[in-house]
């Protein structure tokens, strides 16, 4: 540990999910109540300085170039304390995060937010902590973060242990694919995913069901990676995400993330297939459509895609690399 160490930037990307993270077993430490399978992406990445200096009265946090406040400020203050109390450094700092795409899409990610924040606050204090120990740390300030510390596919074990020491990520093995992001509309969504998830879970009669099913799905997301088979892998990654809105859908009220245009991109999608194009889609806590398909087909999937009445507009991101520093110093 060297304390004169006290500013760090650090970059992560944002990661998709293709066997799904929905539901808590703790909310206090953000313990998740089954375990995920995601693909980090490249081009889609959050740049954070963290700088600790002693003049300051409170954490402050600049989002995109504008002063934050309320929520955001409040969860990366959770975040900094946790690493004031891990490093012994009592001072304030000052968080200073970008976007490189744009947040008006709707994109934006508490995955990349809190992987850069994690590593770049930790580097900020001093300390230097391995891939497990920032990526339990990145699940404090959102779930999904903990996969973004490390690139390509990452598996995330919901673990077992009382104190999530066990709550953490790491790299399974990574070959080249494509997932093609279709922005349908832009705003913010209408649930935010702790909400949909705690909402799901205490009322939803399919909540069971999606936990109780989960495993095999992590099977064989599992294996379909390791034997590099891309239709296991699409097949498990639709049914995942049709099982989690099916769980989140039968909750009461039910919670619909899709708009006209995310099943119109769903069946335009499976068309797609049937005229033998390998292409499977998922789709998170928000309208837009992910497509994931093998390199060769990109840009014929981005093309139908970009068909679909309501995409405003698509992505096309190869496997991403985990989190890195990019400056350190006093
Ligand atoms: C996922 N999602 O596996 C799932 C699928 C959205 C749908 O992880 O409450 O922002 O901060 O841990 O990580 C989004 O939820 O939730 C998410 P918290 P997070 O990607």
């Amino acid at each position: 540990m060297s304390l004169h160490i006290n500013r760090a930037v650090a970059e992560a990307r944002t990661n998709i999910a293709l066997v799904k993270y929905w539901g808590k077993r703790n909310e206090a430490l953000n313990l998740p109540a089954v375990g995920s399978i995601s693909l980090t992406l490249d081009g889609l990445a959050t740049r954070t300085e963290v700088r600790f200096d002693p003049s300051l009265a409170a954490d402050t946090l600049n989002l995109n170039g504008t002063p934050a406040a309320g929520k955001p400020l409040t969860r990366v203050m959770r975040l900094l304390d946790l690493v004031r109390a891990a490093s012994g450094r009592t001072g304030h700092a000052a968080v200073t995060s970008s976007n490189n795409f744009p947040t008006a899409a709707g994109l934006a990610s508490s995955a990349s937010a809190f992987a850069a924040l994690a590593l770049a606050a930790t580097r900020a204090a001093g300390l230097s902590l391995d891939g497990a120990a920032l990526s339990n740390l990145a699940r404090r300030g959102s779930g999904s973060a903990a996969r973004s510390i490390f690139g390509g596919f990452v598996e995330m074990k919901a673990g077992t242990q009382e104190d999530g020491g066990d709550s953490i990520a790491a790299p399974l093995a990574t070959w080249d694919v494509r997932m093609v992001v279709g922005i349908t509309g832009e705003g913010m969504k209408a649930t935010l995913s702790t909400d949909g998830m705690r909402h799901t879970a205490e009322t939803s009669p399919y909540y069971r069901a999606w936990v109780e099913s989960h495993p095999a799905d992590l099977a064989a997301g599992r294996a379909a990676i390791v034997h590099r088979d891309l239709q296991a892998l699409g097949e498990v990654a639709e049914r995942s995400c049709l099982s989690m809105h099916g769980s989140a859908l039968a909750a009461r009220p039910g919670i619909l993330y899709w708009s006209g245009a995310t099943v119109d991109a769903f069946h335009m999608i499976r068309a797609l297939r049937s005229d033998g194009v390998g292409v499977w889609f998922t789709n998170d806590a928000g309208p837009h459509v992910k497509a994931l398909c093998a390199p060769a087909d990109a840009p014929r999937v981005e093309k139908a895609l970009a068909s679909v009445h309501g995409v405003v507009r698509t992505i096309c991101c190869p496997p991403g690399a985990g989190a890195v520093v990019i400056e350190e110093g006093a």
